[in-house]
This record gives structure tokens, C-alpha cells and sequence, in this order.
């Protein structure tokens, strides 16, 4: 079976562990977000690639979600001894290794797919993972504080800022002009599944799903297109989406993002069949117990436990996404 899932960082990554887990033979294609990408002390730094890359390849620090395991900060400890650098920005000795390969891998004219490919070389992380493109993409946060109106590298407003600020507006730097990367549309095309993991709706799916031509690819494949919600009970299970599910007016709830992504049509509420294609993504809304009163017209939402303690967990979150899948199969 062939599934193609789309991912940002941590939670996706999560989710996508217990996937393999629960589809041990399936061939796993996994588009990932770049847009958080920021380049650091000249070196270019992929972190949701990362996370992935080290969560899929055993090598992630598991309690953070980011970062090397085992890692050691001699490097962030030398540059603070020089006042030098972001030092709101925690880049590992190991990890370092991963933005130095990357960087003089694109410097050489690589692209950020072939560049992927390389690392995942070394992490055999059980699915194919791709960049959602290779053309430069990055979220800008507009957000309002004592310093007036202005826009903040992601980056700088998820981990200096710590999402505080008041977010305004997101905008996707790059993202009209950015073409998917090779590979993306055909795997789209081709996949017996596609997956919506509980990764960030605005800057983590939401940056997918606005490179020209992917949205349009996966509503109008014939596999059925499954969904988990990354909201359980109107609060996120990880991150600050609530922080920024505002910033284009989506509720902070199972119901919002799902309505959100929309039903693609072809059912309704209580499955019945209808053929009014509602131009949504969703054939099927995984949501949790508590949420089990979620409605989304045009898909078939079903509720389970969806809290990821471990990878069992996920692993049963996996197999309830796929079995929604074959329910809704058009
Ligand atoms: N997140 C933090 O909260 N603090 C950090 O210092 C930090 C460093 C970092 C370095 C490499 C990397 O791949 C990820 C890193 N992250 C850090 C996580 C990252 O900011 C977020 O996980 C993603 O961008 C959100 O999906």
C-alpha cells in the first residue's frame, strides 16, 4: 500500500513512528514543510526535515522532539563566550553536523531534495522523505508589540519570542512562485492513502498545502484522504496552534480545523452518499473521544483517543486513520 502523508515537525513525526508500526510493509512517502527553514551562522537549517529525518532514523532527542539524542552544546558554549550568534536558537554539536552537510551539499548546487535524500541516506528512516519543494520558502509572523507593527522569522517568534506576541496575520515568503518538488505530485497521484498527521494546520500543512499544485493534486485524487486533528478538547496537544489558528480566524477546535481543511464531499454526516464535491480535502476527520460531536460536511468524522504518549499510541492512532480510510474509500 502506498501512503503519502504530509508532515511539519514533532507531532507529524510522532504520528508517522507509529504509522510504520502500524503499516510494517506499506511504502511511506512523506512530504515535508521547509517553510520553517532559516539559515543560522551561514548555515541553512531544515528543522521539520530534521525532526523528521531523526524521528523516523531513532537518532531525535525524544523529550524535546528536536535535536540529536545524546547531544553535547560546546559549540552554542564557545559562541556564547563570544556574544556571537542567535543564542536564542539551540544548535547541538551532532546537530551541527546535519546543517553543515546540508549547507555545503546546497552550496554546491545540490538541491534540497537531492540534499534530503543524502541525509536520509545515513538515517534509513523507512520512508521515502521529501521537501515539499526546493525553492525557498519561509513563514513570516506579523505580530503587534511595543515595538509596533512588524513581521518575525517563524523561528524567531516560535522559540525567542515564544509565540507571545499577539500574531496578526502569517505570510508564506516565497511560496506563489515555489513549484513542488520533484517527485510530490506524482507520489500525490499515485498513493493508495493520503494522511493529514496532527502536525501545526497554519504553518506546518497549511505552508504544504499552499505551494501551487499540491492542494489541487490531493483533492482530486481517487485514494481516500484522511486527517487527525491536532486539537483535542479546543486546546493543541503540542505547540502553539492556538496561537496562530487565529491569525486566519480558524477556531481552536477538532470542528474548526476540520472545517478548516474541509469534507471533499461524497458523504455526509451520516455517510450517506452525496455527490456535491464541497472542494475540501477530507474524506475522513479523525478526532478524539472528546470531540466525538464534531460534524464536518462533506467527510465522515470518526472519534478514538488521540493523546500520543508513546509509540503504541500512535501506532493505534495510525491504524484508527487508515481503517477511516478504507470506511471512506469513494
Ligand atoms: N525549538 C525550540 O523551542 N528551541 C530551540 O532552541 C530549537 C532549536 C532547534 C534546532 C534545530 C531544529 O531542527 C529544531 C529546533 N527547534 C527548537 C524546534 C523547531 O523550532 C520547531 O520544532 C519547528 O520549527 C516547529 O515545527
Amino acid at each position: 500500500m502506498r501512503i503519502v502523508a504530509l508532515a511539519g515537525g514533532i507531532g507529524a513525526a510522532r504520528f508517522l513512528r507509529g504509522l510504520k508500526v502500524a503499516a510494517p510493509t506499506a511504502e511511506i512517502t512523506v512530504i515535508g514543510n521547509t517553510a520553517d527553514d532559516i539559515t543560522l551562522l551561514g548555515l541553512r537549517v531544515s528543522p521539520d526535515l530534521d525532526t523528521l529525518m531523526y524521528t523516523l532514523g531513532g537518532g531525535i532527542d525524544d523529550t524535546q522532539g528536536w535535536g540529536r539524542d545524546r547531544e553535547s552544546w560546546h559549540v552554542k558554549e564557545e559562541l556564547a563566550a563570544y556574544d556571537y550568534g542567535p543564542s536564542w536558537y539551540g544548535l547541538g554539536d551532532r546537530d551541527l553536523a546535519t546543517h553543515l552537510v546540508r549547507t555545503s551539499l546546497l552550496d554546491a548546487g545540490y538541491s534540497l531534495t537531492e540534499v534530503t535524500a543524502a541525509l536520509c541516506h545515513r538515517w534509513q528512516p523507512g520512508a521515502r522523505l521529501l521537501p515539499m519543494s526546493d525553492d525557498r520558502i519561509e513563514t513570516h509572523i506579523v505580530i503587534e508589540d511595543t515595538q509596533g507593527r512588524r513581521a518575525v522569522h517563524f523561528q524567531e517568534y516560535w522559540v525567542r519570542l515564544r509565540a507571545e506576541p499577539a500574531a496578526r496575520d502569517v505570510v508564506v515568503v516565497g511560496v506563489e512562485d515555489a513549484h513542488p518538488a520533484p517527485g510530490v505530485l506524482d507520489a500525490i497521484g499515485q498513493a493508495d492513502v493520503v494522511l493529514l498527521p496532527p502536525s501545526n494546520p497554519v504553518v506546518s500543512i497549511g505552508t504544504i498545502l499552499a505551494v501551487p499544485g499540491i492542494r489541487a493534486a490531493i483533492t482530486a485524487v481517487d485514494a481516500p484522504v484522511v486527517g487527525v486533528s491536532p486539537i483535542i478538547g479546543g486546546a493543541p496537544v503540542r505547540g502553539m496552534a492556538d496561537k496562530l489558528l487565529p491569525a486566519i480566524g480558524v477556531e481552536t477546535s477538532a470542528v474548526g480545523v476540520g472545517r478548516h481543511y474541509g469534507g471533499r464531499g461524497g458523504h455526509d454526516e451520516q455517510g450517506a452518499h452525496d455527490e456535491q464535491d464541497r472542494g475540501g480535502l477530507l474524506d475522513g476527520w479523525l478526532v478524539d473521544t472528546v470531540d466525538a460531536d464534531a460534524t464536518v460536511p462533506g467527510a465522515i468524522v470518526q472519534a478514538g483517543p488521540l493523546l500520543m504518549t508513546d509509540v503504541p499510541a500512535a501506532a493505534s492512532i495510525a491504524r484508527q486513520a487508515l481503517s477511516l480510510a478504507s470506511a471512506v474509500r469513494r
